[in-house]
């Protein structure tokens, strides 16, 4: 195992006026990374279990119990028995995925990426790809924007240091050391378009390691060189003046956005981007962007919105960017890491997904805030530094009309999105664990019963749960609908129940909550064993068996609530879009006194309402606070 190693920040002397200085603990970069405290680390990690088929069989069949019809679920049990008959499909399907997972690192991974998010042909933006808001910073001008994203950067760089030097403290949980791959994944790396199925490539991983990160103001691009030629990284100071430098060079706004291309259906985007790299430019131009470290986005102003409506908004812009008016077109989606940074405080991220799960991103956001807000003043001064390279584009009528049809399609998806932010101030995890509740099921169940007192049926629920106590693990489902949430929500508003039996199906739901969540982190679940037995037909050519063409199987995956913990050290608030046309997605930071909640839904569906499912939630976690405060615990 790792030591944990907390070399953290080293922080310059203060210093009566002018810019930032940090000093690093570097080495200079190389691509020698994989080697010693890392791989120890790896190869002390389980592998992930392959569960046994007749236990998921069994679970599936209670996990559809609240959310399919009577009938639906006798004939699902039908096609299960004959699924599972001693001799039959599902036996050589299991024996083939335990050979997988004899053979591989880990059976699951390669096909999730494949499946989430490679062969997933929506627009990444909204569809796939979230967004992070940080806490709003203090700056409303160009000048506070420019200094706030040089601090940004050397933060970023600072993290970068801990990755190359392999001293990231290792993470657990539930006492249990995680993979720590992810780390590796998401600096210098980019999605590939491609007409039926996408791509990821890793610079960190070349002979020659990028040096540079990509920064686009006015949907212009530039490729700014971060570290000096002795391998250090440069100052604050230096890259403000850079920062500035790029600033000047892009004043002007009638520039083609190119970046929105990659806003476009992945096979629209596929196409195009082999038409736009057959001039030799533009083909520089896109892999200067893919090879950058990240990228840097210095944005143009956002619609006027009233106080109360400023992080929904804020939400929006590190989503999607606003529609091709304001920021989409500031963007490069492709690219695994875009850090976002408006004129008026607002900062924050998006990032493709198919490298890594949000923690990792939240641990690097979270270092890079603490970063930015140590951070000492100091003047030093900086030598000469060579201008920073436009990248240049050369847009042929073709590739202008493609650019016209993205900025049409985005803002068609922008105006469709609803999203809307709440800061839940009247209690947080410490409520829960005060009544002995785990907070994440309390906050579930509270879902469950939002959910349930909009539209009066349960959902299939789908809650991120991770799997990375195994090697190169990614994530399963937390099935959230249960019969024991069902029965809850069915009863809490019902006048015949007393309140000492809601209580009590509360704490059932919870609890079952709870432990469905601890088979899922522990590779018990059933949502990626079923989708690997899937796979693994598809692998042996076996006509797909009965058991996947069933409407409840297809029940069982329209996630109409699609949800997701992600916490974080600084205030900060994730979001993304829901994932079926007439869903919600719901993502929450928990923190201890409050909750952030961005909840998103489709305007284009007319059952569906973020703003009410937000208040719902709120008004969901109220009154089951109300009852436990009012009723005396039937088994104390
Ligand atoms: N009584 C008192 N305290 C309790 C409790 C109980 N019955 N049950 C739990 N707690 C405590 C825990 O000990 C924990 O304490 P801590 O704050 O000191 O760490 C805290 O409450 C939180 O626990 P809980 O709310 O149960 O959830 P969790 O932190 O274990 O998280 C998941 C649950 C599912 C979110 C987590 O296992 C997970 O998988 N996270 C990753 C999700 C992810 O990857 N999301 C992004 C995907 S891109
Ligand atoms: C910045 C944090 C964003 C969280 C993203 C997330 O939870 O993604 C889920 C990944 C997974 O495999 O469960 C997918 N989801 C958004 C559809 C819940």
């Amino acid at each position: 195992m790792w030591s944990i190693c907390s070399k953290m920040v080293k922080v310059g002397m203060a210093k009566p006026c002018g810019l930032v200085k940090t000093c690093h603990l570097v080495k200079p970069i190389s691509a020698t990374r994989i080697t010693g405290r890392y791989l120890t680390h790896q190869k002390g990690l389980p592998s992930l279990p392959v569960p046994a088929l007749q236990q998921t069989l069994e679970r599936y069949i209670t996990a559809l119990e609240p959310i399919v019809e009577v009938e639906e679920l006798m004939n699902t049990k039908q096609l299960v028995s004959d699924f599972q008959k001693p001799g039959g499909v599902g036996e050589r399907l299991q024996k083939g995925l335990e050979r997988r997972a004899h053979n591989t690192e880990n059976w699951l991974s390669k096909w999730w990426v494949q499946v989430a998010y490679l062969d997933y042909r929506l627009p990444v933006v909204i569809h796939s790809s979230p967004g992070l808001v940080l806490p709003r910073m203090n700056f409303n001008d160009k000048e506070g924007q420019t200094r706030f994203a040089a601090k940004l950067i050397a933060g970023v760089l600072d993290f970068k240091t801990m990755i190359d030097n392999e001293t990231i403290p290792v993470e657990y949980l539930g006492g249990k050391p995680l993979c720590m791959n992810q780390y590796y994944e998401v600096l210098s790396s980019c999605r590939l378009p491609g007409v039926r199925r996408d791509a990821v490539v890793n610079h960190a991983k070349s002979s020659s390691p990028p040096k540079h990160i990509t920064v686009v103001h006015n949907f212009q691009f530039f490729m700014l060189d971060v570290y000096n030629s002795d391998g250090t990284p440069l100052t604050v100071e230096q890259i403000y003046v850079q920062l500035e430098r790029i600033c000047s060079a892009s004043l002007k706004t009638n520039v083609e956005p190119v970046g929105i291309l990659t806003t476009q259906h992945r096979d629209i985007w596929g196409k195009t981007f082999v038409n736009l790299i057959k001039d030799r430019t533009n083909k520089e131009s896109v892999l200067a962007i893919q090879r950058s470290i990240f990228t840097l986005c210095l944005d143009g102003p956002m619609p006027e919105v009233a106080e109360d409506g400023y992080r929904s908004c804020a939400a929006a812009q590190m989503l999607h960017g606003g529609g091709s008016l304001w920021n989409s077109g500031n963007r490069w989606f492709d690219k695994t890491l875009q850090f976002i940074i408006g004129e008026d405080g607002t900062c924050g991220a998006n990032y493709e997904h198919a490298p890594a799960e949000g923690p990792p991103i939240v641990a690097l956001i979270d270092h890079v805030v603490e970063y930015t807000r140590k951070l000492e003043m100091i003047q030093s001064s900086t030598g000469p530094l060579p201008m920073p390279k436009k990248l240049h584009f050369n847009i042929t009528p073709e590739i202008k009309k493609d650019i016209e049809e993205a900025k049409q399609s985005m803002d068609v998806l922008a105006d469709d999105l609803l999203m809307r932010v709440i800061v839940f101030n009247q209690f947080g995890k410490n409520f829960a664990k005060a009544h002995k509740m785990s907070p994440d099921a309390f906050i579930q169940v509270a879902l469950q019963l939002a959910y349930y007192r909009m539209h009066q049926h349960c959902c299939a629920t789908y809650e991120s749960a991770s799997l990375r106590m195994f090697r190169l693990g990614r994530t399963d489902t937390i099935r959230s609908t249960s019969s024991a949430s069902a029965a809850f929500v069915k009863s809490f508003d019902d006048p015949d129940k007393q309140n000492t039996e809601k209580v009590d199906l509360m704490e059932k739901a919870v609890k079952a909550h709870r432990s469905y969540t601890n088979l899922a982190i522990s590779g018990q679940a059933i949502d990626r064993h079923i989708l690997g037995l899937k796979m693994q037909a598809a692998e042996e050519k076996i006509s797909i068996p009965d058991v996947f063409k069933d409407p409840s199987y297809a029940k069982a995956l329209h996630f109409r609530l699609s949800t997701s913990q992600v916490p974080s050290k600084t205030d900060c608030l994730m979001c993304f879009g829901p994932v079926v046309p007439n869903g919600y997605g719901v993502c929450y930071n928990p923190m201890d006194d409050h909750i952030n909640f961005a909840v998103s839904s489709f305007n284009g569906c007319k059952e569906t309402n973020a703003a009410g499912l937000a208040q719902a939630v709120e008004s969901a976690l109220l009154d089951m606070r109300t009852l436990l405060e009012q009723t005396p615990r039937a088994k104390l």
